[in-house]
């Protein structure tokens, strides 16, 4: 047994393009990106650890509601975000509204979904997407659905999903692979390889030694990606979408990440269950520190460059979150002609009611 879990894993060998240094270690496999798309890939990540900055701090003085936090994980989930067009569908978990926002969420509906105000999660007309799922791995049979709808209609688009490690472990994710593999239907599910569950560790989650090796028994492709290096990352994913619109069926992907932050800001202390040799190791590793380095070797990044986006991205989160305060209140009617197209008859005489009492 122990010998098949062993082999499997030498079969998923990490892929990576940019080391640490910002060296890039696999000339073979550097994607065809013109200067300004790496730029636009390093001022993505940028502006989203100040979103993430901010969305902690706005969270502290209870601006927002739920926040998960994102810190860390930019390449994962920004690099996998850049490799799809505008057509695809995005499933997201709770943690992915930078890929949302960047797929064409505006900011004050991320802040409204944070409050759960039922404007966050409607979608602006050209952004095929779900709100963020927070039933641990549910995302992955609704893509395989998604996917096949796509394969039925004969279009050229890919339905992208992600979860955790801790998801990983969860019936859903197989059933969703399982189901897609059968279909040979366009998904793409990545797997966001944290380290932890809230506070447990991967490797209590699981005795596969990766989790890449998870899409053997569901017949499709797996790979494992250092999830530090937004290049892998986004190679990775943009040859999986290749893939899967050429009707070659889905793909695991999993993005080997770490989260600096708290599971959420609703409590947990993340010094309970981690050590700060674990947490030092994972911060030289830094998305954002290896793509500067490489872009300010190539001579097309600059501290200035960065500092415009940190100032752009603090003044849009102050116009977006002035934007949600100034959202009218969601009301119960909201709620109750958000839920039913038809009203039942016993929520007809609620309705009635509240109207009544929301008019005064
Ligand atoms: C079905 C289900 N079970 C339990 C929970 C409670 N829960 C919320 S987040 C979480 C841990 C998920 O960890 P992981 O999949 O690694 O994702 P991460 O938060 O690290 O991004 C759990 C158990 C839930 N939301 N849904
Ligand atoms: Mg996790």
């Amino acid at each position: 047994m122990k010998r098949t879990n062993e082999k499997f894993a030498e079969q998923f060998p990490t892929f990576q393009i940019l080391n640490e240094e910002g060296k890039i270690v696999n000339e073979e496999k550097m994607p065809d990106l013109s200067e300004d798309e790496l730029k636009e890939l390093m001022t993505r990540m940028v502006y989203t650890r100040i979103l993430d900055q901010r969305s902690i701090a706005l969270n502290r003085q209870g601006r927002l509601g739920f926040y998960a936090p994102t810190a860390g994980q930019e390449a994962s989930q920004l690099g996998s975000q850049f490799a799809l067009e505008q057509d695809d569908f995005l499933l997201p978990a709770y943690r992915d509204v930078p890929q949302l926002i960047w797929q064409g969420l505006p900011l004050y509906k991320a802040f409204l979904w944070s409050r759960g105000h039922y404007v966050g999660s409607q979608m602006p007309e050209e952004v095929n997407a779900l709100t963020p799922q927070i039933i641990i791995g549910a995302q992955y049979v609704q893509t395989a659905g998604v996917a096949l709808g796509i394969k039925k209609r004969n279009e050229k688009r890919v339905a992208i999903t992600y979860t955790g490690d801790g998801g990983t472990s969860q019936g859903d994710f197989y059933e969703g692979m399982n189901f897609a593999g059968a279909f040979n239907a366009p998904a793409i599910f990545i797997a966001q390889n944290n380290r932890f569950a809230i506070s447990t560790p991967v490797e209590k989650q699981t005795a596969a030694k990766t989790l890449a090796q998870k899409a053997v028994a569901a017949g499709i492709e797996g790979i494992q990606v250092d999830g530090m290096d937004v290049l892998a990352v986004y190679v990775a994913t943009k040859e999986a979408r290749d893939r899967a619109v050429n009707g070659e069926g889905p793909t695991l992907i999993e993005t080997l990440t770490y989260r600096y932050g708290p599971h959420t800001m609703a409590g947990d202390d993340p010094t309970r269950y981690r050590t700060e040799d674990l947490d030092s190791e994972w911060e030289q590793k830094d998305p954002l520190v290896r793509f500067r380095k490489y872009l300010e070797e190539k001579g097309i990044w600059s501290e200035d460059q960065e500092n415009e986006i940190i100032e752009k991205a603090k003044a849009d989160i102050k116009e977006a979150i002035k934007q949600a305060d100034d959202t009218p209140k969601q009301k119960v009617t909201d709620l109750i002609s958000n839920m039913y197209e038809t009203l039942p008859a016993n929520l007809q005489e609620q309705m009635e009611e509240y109207k009544a009492k929301e008019s005064k």
